[in-house]
């Protein structure tokens, strides 16, 4: 067996070209069969060839239009299905994108799920809810494919996220089968312009996290040259100077070099010596996808001189006859022929989705017919951590912050996937100082700080999940979640587009709303309900610190993904402060809390006004029945709808914009099921849409006060 020498030491060797193999040498590594190889290749090529064909006749119209959306891996397969056969390690996973079916084939896709799933048909990865060619591949045996995501870039977090599982695995958790495994990212020449790419590379690099970047270029991102992605269209020479990365460049239309680059990327990242980036370049031998035509932007002689660099040509004449005779080339193609046809017709003869079911798994499901999903703790795991919705109140009386760092630490202390998380998180204790002091507990392993990116944080933490563990986040201000959006959003659908293959239960922790008295339109945004209208998020907003406790522990012991609000004005400030309820207390999403009781109105609040809702209420003895909704996703509609049916009037008082604020939706509701029993109208008080200003009597002037939640309740009663 040949290996080539691997460069060892963290600093970067720069991009180099691979000397090339002499023509029709190869590699030789017990790792690379050939034959497996080339099998992938080839039914990669023939799945591409079948979909193109039968999508479209010449002219370009639909004819049989069986793939809604085609992406062929058309010239980018023999590179890919090489890596596949490097990514052998019980504890690997990949991050791809939609070019990446010949990488998927060659890690155990079926060739009927790799037709079926572009067909919309029943099963398969997504049953029929995703692009076919944006899969995944959960595989408890063996290696795996992260969900992949239709935004480009947003592939690169979440596997720096499985990177640093394995070093949490190996170093915390002392389990040696995750040694030498490693996170495989692939990307287009154009992904390296994102926001993912660089907060990913970042990552690894100061981390050390054995990762490899597997960069594919061909030269066009749709239309777009690579010169406009990065300079001069070669990021690999621009990556020369990256510190702690081992960087190769070749050429990926060649076997043997781009063998032989993989093999010293992959065993360089498996030997603990950081990350490597490789970047191989192939031609794009297709359109971009099915209703892209390349009319505009590509001639027909660079599309002639492209099809020149075919790489399955290349492949054959590298094997044929140092590795198979040509006897055994031809049987080959008989093979895969055969096998292809076999898997389009089992592809052709399942069923469509069912359309009653398209609403499943949004949420988990723990009913017994569900199976479990890949991440996330386990049912045993979490049935093993328990906890009870009774309070067992101790003397003493915390503040809101103190009753969060309580149940981390607690949390930390029965769960060793627990980990705690962000952006001055680690030495500091947080901006907040929420997690003071739980890294010199737990260690720089369990509670860290880490780069200054929020896409970073949750991409890493979606990542983290994904390989079992339980990652808190913390995300400084409200308004700074803008820049992880796209990972939230990502994170919210994951277990429902892989129809309940996988899931993400991540926790982030997100201070927000008024300081008190002191605001700004930086750190002092709410916009709970941008939560509460994505797909997949329970959104808790507690109003103090009993509660605050059990809705964490909840979250953290639960198999959907959280955002934990947590009220500036109430982290430290005696409003929001309890007697603590106990390191066993959960409070259950979508119960809300009956603050005080009366018969004439009913007040609907959340988060730091509720308590200007109490302080209200209090002029109205025996008249209001004051509802904390504690959780915005899922609400409790059950108590707020048998509250109005109660009292007729239901004022609704919430921080965030009034327009399509989440008091919209509530007073809908109350509208439509308490239609009859309404003696008023339902109102709403709330920001009349300003953002949240800094001096305060501006701040003052936009807040509802307890005088101005009063006089709302007041004019309600007079109807
Ligand atoms: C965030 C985001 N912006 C835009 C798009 C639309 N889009 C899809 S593919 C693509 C080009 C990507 O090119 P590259 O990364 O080089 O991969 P290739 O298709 O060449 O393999 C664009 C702009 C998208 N999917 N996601």
């Amino acid at each position: 067996m040949t290996t080539l020498p691997v460069p060892r030491g963290p600093r970067s060797r720069g991009p180099g070209k691979a000397p090339s193999a002499s023509a029709g040498t190869a590699i030789h590594d017990s790792r690379l069969d050939w034959r497996r190889i080339a099998y992938n290749g080839l039914v990669s090529r023939s799945i591409d060839d079948i979909e193109e064909a039968t999508n479209k006749n010449k002219s370009g119209t639909a004819r049989e239009n069986l793939i809604l959306y085609q992406f062929s891996a058309r010239g980018h397969e023999v590179a890919e299905v090489i890596l596949g056969a490097l990514i052998d390690h019980r504890h690997d996973a990949a991050s791809a994108y939609y070019r990446s079916r010949p990488l998927l084939l060659s890690l155990g896709l079926s060739i009927e799920d790799a037709f079926a799933s572009p067909l919309g048909r029943a099963g398969g990865f997504s049953d029929g809810r995703d692009i076919g060619v944006v899969c995944n591949l959960p595989n408890r045996e063996g290696p795996i494919v992260l969900p992949m995501s239709g935004d480009v870039g947003s592939q690169y977090t979440p596997c720096a996220g499985w990177a640093q599982s394995i070093r949490y695995r190996t170093e915390v958790l002392g389990d040696e089968s995750w040694n030498g495994a490693m996170g495989v990212v692939l990307g287009g020449e154009a992904s390296v312009a994102t926001n993912g790419f660089w907060s990913a590379l970042t990552i690894a690099t100061t981390l050390s996290l054995p990762m490899l970047f597997y960069i594919e270029d061909n030269g066009l991102g749709i239309s777009v040259p690579g010169e406009l992605q990065t300079p001069g269209g070669d990021i690999a020479t621009n990556l020369a100077a990256f510190g702690n990365l081992l960087v190769r460049d070749g050429d990926g239309t060649d076997p043997a070099e781009t063998a032989r680059l993989l093999v010293e990327c992959v065993d360089h990242v498996r030997a603990a010596n950081g990350p490597a980036l490789v970047r191989l370049t192939v031609p794009r031998l297709c359109s971009h996808s099915g209703p892209d035509n390349q009319r505009g932007y590509r001639s027909d002689a660079e599309i002639a001189s492209d099809a020149q660099r075919d790489p399955l040509p290349r492949l054959r004449a590298h094997l044929v006859p140092a590795v198979l005779s040509e006897k055994e080339w031809s049987a080959l193609e008989a093979e895969v022929a055969r096998d292809v046809q076999a898997g389009l017709a089992a592809a052709r003869a399942r069923s469509n989705p069912d359309p009653s079911t398209v609403a499943r798994w949004v949420y988990a499901d723990d009913s017994p017919d569900s199976p479990e999903a890949y991440g996330g703790l386990s049912r045993v795991e979490r049935t093993a951590l328990g906890g009870s919705t009774s309070a067992a109140p101790t003397k003493d009386v915390v503040r809101f912050a103190e009753a969060v760092r309580r149940t981390l630490r607690h949390e930390l202390e029965v769960n060793p996937k627990v980990v705690v998380f962000g952006e001055d998180v680690g030495r500091k204790g947080g901006v907040h100082l929420v997690t003071e002091g739980l890294q010199k507990n737990f260690g720089a392993g369990r509670v860290f700080d880490t780069s200054l990116s929020e896409e970073g944080i949750v991409g890493r933490a979606v990542g983290m999940a994904i390989s079992g563990l339980m990652p808190v986040a913390e995300i400084q201000f409200r308004k700074y979640a803008d820049p992880a959006a796209e990972q939230l959003n990502n994170c919210g659908t994951l277990r429902w587009r892989t129809a309940n293959r996988f899931a993400a239960p991540i926790v982030v922790r997100m201070p927000g709303g008024f300081g008190k008295d002191v605001g700004d339109p930086w750190h002092s945004l709410s916009d709970e309900v941008r939560f509460a209208h994505a797909y997949g998020w329970q959104v808790a907003i507690p109003s103090n610190a009993a509660d605050a406790v059990g809705l964490l522990r909840s979250a953290m012991r639960g198999p959907n993904p959280t955002i934990f609000f947590e009220h500036r004005s109430l982290l430290m400030t005696s409003d929001g402060s309890t007697r603590y309820p106990g390191d066993d207390y959960l409070v259950p999403f979508g119960s809300a809390a009956i603050v005080r009781q009366g018969n004439d109105i009913t007040v609907v609040s959340w988060g730091a006004l509720l308590h200007r809702c109490a302080d209200a209420a209090e002029q109205f003895e025996g008249r209001v029945d004051l509802i904390d909704l504690r959780t915005i996703a899922p609400w409790d509609r059950a108590t707020v709808l048998a509250s109005v049916k109660k009292t007729g009037r239901c004022l609704i008082a919430h921080e965030d914009n009034l327009t399509a604020g989440f008091g919209a939706e509530i007073a809908a509701t109350v509208a439509k099921e308490a239609f009859w029993h309404l003696d008023a109208p339902v109102d709403r008080i709330a920001v009349e849409d300003v953002p949240m200003p800094y001096h305060p009597v501006l701040l003052d002037a936009v807040l509802p006060s307890t005088e101005s939640i009063a006089a709302r309740i007041d004019a309600l009663l007079s109807v």
